[in-house]
């Protein structure tokens, strides 16, 4: 594909605007669509509104340059990305809303030989209703434009290095589209690109997160069971995993964020009669964080609610990241407030948050009777316990 080509990105979020931002610093030009206007306003400062280490830098760069600009409209181009949310509806079932919007926005702008590409996480089939929305309104673009559908797979905190060095899917709708789509991430990715067809590449996404998240619901309901066999889970699991060909994951106090929760949710939807493993690990997983509060408030009734202090260790939905979204831990913690326990938050990643105490590692540690680690921070690795404390350790913290 050549590089003097015009890139439209719909969806300026935690997968588009560094996907943005990384097309613009190979000197193409993006045109990233959103329709909140303070991000687009944030971002033709060249400044960023998410998280992610190196992106601010990346964003000033290209935005100085002029490889970047924000916008509420698309333009003409020559490959339109789709980057939006596909948010779970209040019946666990996948909102494909903000995909299909961002499909119709584009419609007026496409022409023979664009490229169109969906990154966001979709139930299987959504490219292929995509497609019939663009032919049903521009019949002329059949068999004249290239469809396909491009997982990613980022962790949250190295966004930038694995968009660069992950292998990547590319499902076309038809074959031509797979060749043209694997052009264009040849631009930018330095990964191994494996062509296949836009519904296997649907559903590589959602097995990538199901497995995870069957496999730690396997370690979640084996922490349960270690605990009522008085069994060191942490010590159970790094044995087991000396076998060489077992390697249990970790247990925590339930499964966060926005991808691992939610996307088995889309196999569930579609197949309810044939995901029972899947969906049992959604509720083992979810059911985690209700025992986890559970051990805590029966541990807490031993003690004077109204001078018992407690220290939450960790908000965050996993380990040294600031990402709330869907947090097990906030979740604890927020209902511990609410059941009017003095409770001492320590969140080493975040500076403030309405309704919770946040105090540093040391002073928790100092005024805290209770102290009940949540997430595995890196600030709380290698805690030593101490006489006079009572600690409930529900991530492996404690040495
Ligand atoms: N967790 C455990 N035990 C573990 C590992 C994770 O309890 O052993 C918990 C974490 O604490 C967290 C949740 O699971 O609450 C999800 O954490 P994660 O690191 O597994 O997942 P994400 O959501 O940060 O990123 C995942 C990744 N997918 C896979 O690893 C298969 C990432 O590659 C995807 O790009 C991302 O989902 C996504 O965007 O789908």
């Amino acid at each position: 594909m050549k590089k003097d080509i015009k890139v439209v990105i719909m969806g300026l979020g935690y997968i588009g605007l560094p996907t943005a931002a990384l097309i613009a610093s190979k000197k193409i030009c993006v045109h990233g669509v959103d329709v909140e206007e303070n991000v687009i306003e944030t971002i033709n400062q060249g400044k960023i509104h998410i998280i992610e280490p190196d992106l601010d830098g990346l964003v000033n760069n290209v935005v100085g340059n002029g490889f970047l600009i924000a916008d509420t409209t698309p333009i003409n181009a020559d490959v339109f990305l789709i980057a939006v949310p596909t948010p779970l509806n209040d019946n666990f079932e996948p909102d494909i809303s903000y995909v299909e919007s961002a499909i119709k926005r584009i419609i007026p702008y496409l022409r023979k030989g664009n490229l169109v590409i969906i990154e966001s996480t979709c139930p299987i089939g959504t490219t292929s209703k995509m497609s019939e929305i663009i032919f049903s309104n521009m019949p002329e673009l059949r068999n004249n434009i290239n469809i396909a559908y491009c997982p990613e797979r980022v962790l949250p905190g190295q966004v930038i290095y694995e968009l660069t060095h992950n292998d990547r899917i590319i499902g076309g709708l038809d074959e031509k589209s797979a060749k043209v789509a694997m052009s264009f991430y040849n631009i930018f990715v330095k990964g191994d690109l494996h062509t296949t067809n836009a519904k296997t590449a649907e559903m590589c996404k959602l097995v990538e997160n199901a497995y995870r998240d069957v496999n730690i619901a396997f370690v979640n309901e084996l922490s349960i069971i270690a605990d009522k066999a008085h069994i060191n889970i942490w010590e159970l699991i790094d044995l087991a995993s000396k076998h060489p060909r077992v390697d249990i994951m970790q247990p925590g106090c339930g499964v966060g964020g926005h991808c691992i929760a939610v996307d088995p949710w889309f196999l569930i939807s579609d197949f309810k009669d044939d995901s029972k493993i899947i969906k049992t690990a959604r509720e083992i997983n979810i059911n985690k964080t209700e025992w986890v509060l559970a051990k805590i408030v029966e541990k807490l009734s031993k003690f004077d609610k109204t001078r018992v202090v407690v220290a939450c260790m960790g908000l965050a939905y996993k380990p040294d990241i600031d990402d709330l979204r869907e947090s097990s831990a906030l979740k604890i913690c927020r209902k511990l407030i609410s059941e009017d326990y003095n409770v001492l938050t320590v969140e080493p990643n975040i500076d403030a948050l309405d309704g919770f105490e946040l105090v540093d590692y040391e002073e928790a540690l100092e005024r805290a009777d209770v102290i009940i680690f949540l997430v595995k921070h890196r600030e709380f690795r290698n805690y030593t316990l101490v006489p006079d404390k009572v600690v409930l350790d529900f991530c492996g913290v404690v040495k």
